[in-house]
């Protein structure tokens, strides 16, 4: 079978909730990954920033085969000697005290509004628990989470929709503070918006945040689902602010993209509210996640890859900047986590790159394309994407 026969297979029976390059991948090694054609590609999405530390990472692969050899899941009915030891070096290494283990992001972000909702009713005594979100967000895909979206499209035609939820402007501390009321529990928000299209706040916003929340007793709960774990240039992205969130959701690259891993950080006060019996999930800190997950945290650490998203996000921003394109509106970005935003659909560049190039890469809310390749990434290989873009952008 070649490309269009998988293309064909796909659409014939597939659900149709996306609208995938029609690059057809077999495989996939580090910052490469190689069509059924034998093609290969840099890899600039990197899952979604799920393969920070690039695809098929050897040592994670040698964790998953060696766990799977032994035992995959024993549910959380009964213990394994596996669990509390990623328990112990996700809290070290993140210094959080406690964890809560769930499976997809998604279940990580519900998990925390549950964990905010219950403190809220059993340590604060609020009588009816609201969250503040920002506009632009995105956490997920779950009905809760879509309740409070601000994208139409994410959200039509899936209500009645969950309440509590109360949505501030991103990036404006003044819209945020108006809506704070008794019952106030937490502010939900991404340190930098992926979704939105890599939307930085003004710097001292996760300061103001934190004063905020400091004052009016709410928690500030950070979704670093996607900007975590080295995607923008430090472990998180909350670091640039020198602060300190109540509550952390983690996923996607905990698991270097083998297996569906995230938690809810923590401290024991917040995440103590938990009685046996009342959240959990059938996979959720199964000793094959935790396996995975401890690998994959490993690889992040010893091959400082923070620290390499640092320098080749600056180099790679800087270079991008330099391309001359009345097109081109802006250039933004943290670490590996770049947006290129255009003052037209970017579809067709993501196409260019892809077929003339060798590049993939995705548009996000039509106009933006999202840069983010693995955090492996080698400076003669940004020059590769470099070169790439400044081609198809002199072509126009
Ligand atoms: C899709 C977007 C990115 C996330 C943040 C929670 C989750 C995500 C900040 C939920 C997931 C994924 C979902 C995937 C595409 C991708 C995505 F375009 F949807 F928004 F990355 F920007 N918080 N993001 O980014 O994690 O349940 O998926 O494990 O739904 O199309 P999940």
């Amino acid at each position: 079978m070649n490309s269009l026969d998988f293309i064909e297979l796909e659409k014939k029976y597939g659900a149709n909730n996306y609208k995938p390059l029609d690059v057809v991948i077999e495989k996939g090694n580090g910052i490469y990954v190689y069509d059924v054609e034998g093609k290969k590609y840099i890899d600039c999405l990197s899952a979604y920033s799920a393969v920070n530390q690039g695809h098929c990472h050897p040592k994670i692969m040698r964790a998953m085969v060696e766990q799977a050899n032994k035992i995959t899941l024993t549910s959380r009915a009964f213990r394994n000697n596996v669990l509390p030891l990623y328990y112990e070096k996700l809290a070290k290494l993140t210094g959080f005290e406690m964890v809560l283990p769930m499976n997809t992001g998604a279940e990580a972000v519900e998990t925390a509004i549950k964990t905010a909702r219950k403190w809220g009713y059993q340590k604060k005594g609020v009588e009816t628990a609201e969250i503040i979100v920002c506009s632009e967000n995105f956490h997920g895909r779950t009905t809760t989470i879509i309740s409070f979206s601000t994208d139409e499209s994410a959200k039509k035609d899936f209500g009645p929709y969950t309440e509590g939820f109360k949505i501030a402007k991103y990036g404006d501390i003044n819209s945020m503070k108006e809506l704070i009321t008794k019952n106030t529990v937490a502010i939900l928000l991404e340190p930098i918006q992926g979704e939105a299209g890599v939307k930085i706040p003004p710097v001292g916003y996760l300061k103001d945040i934190r004063k905020l929340c400091d004052e009016n007793n709410i928690l500030m709960i950070l979704d670093e689902i996607q900007t975590g774990f080295g995607r923008c240039g430090k472990l998180f992205a909350f670091e640039y602010e020198n602060i300190r969130p109540d509550v952390v959701t983690v996923g996607k690259a905990l698991s270097g993209g083998f297996y569906p891993v995230s938690a809810v950080l923590s401290s024991k006060d917040i995440l103590g509210v938990f009685k046996p019996g009342e959240h959990g999930s059938t996979f959720g800190g199964s000793p094959m996640a935790a396996s995975i997950a401890m690998a994959a945290l490993d690889v992040i650490v010893d091959e400082n890859l923070a620290e390499n998203s640092k320098n080749m996000g600056e180099y790679l921003l800087g270079e991008l900047r330099k391309i001359e394109n009345n097109k081109i509106k802006e250039v933004r970005g943290r670490g590996l986590l770049i947006a290129m935003e255009l003052n037209e659909p970017a579809r067709k560049y993501c196409e260019k790159l892809f077929k003339d190039y060798g590049i993939l890469v995705k548009e996000t809310h039509e106009n933006t394309i999202r840069i983010a390749p693995p955090l492996i990434i080698k400076k003669d290989e940004v020059d590769i994407i470099i070169e790439g873009f400044k081609a198809v952008f002199k072509e126009e």
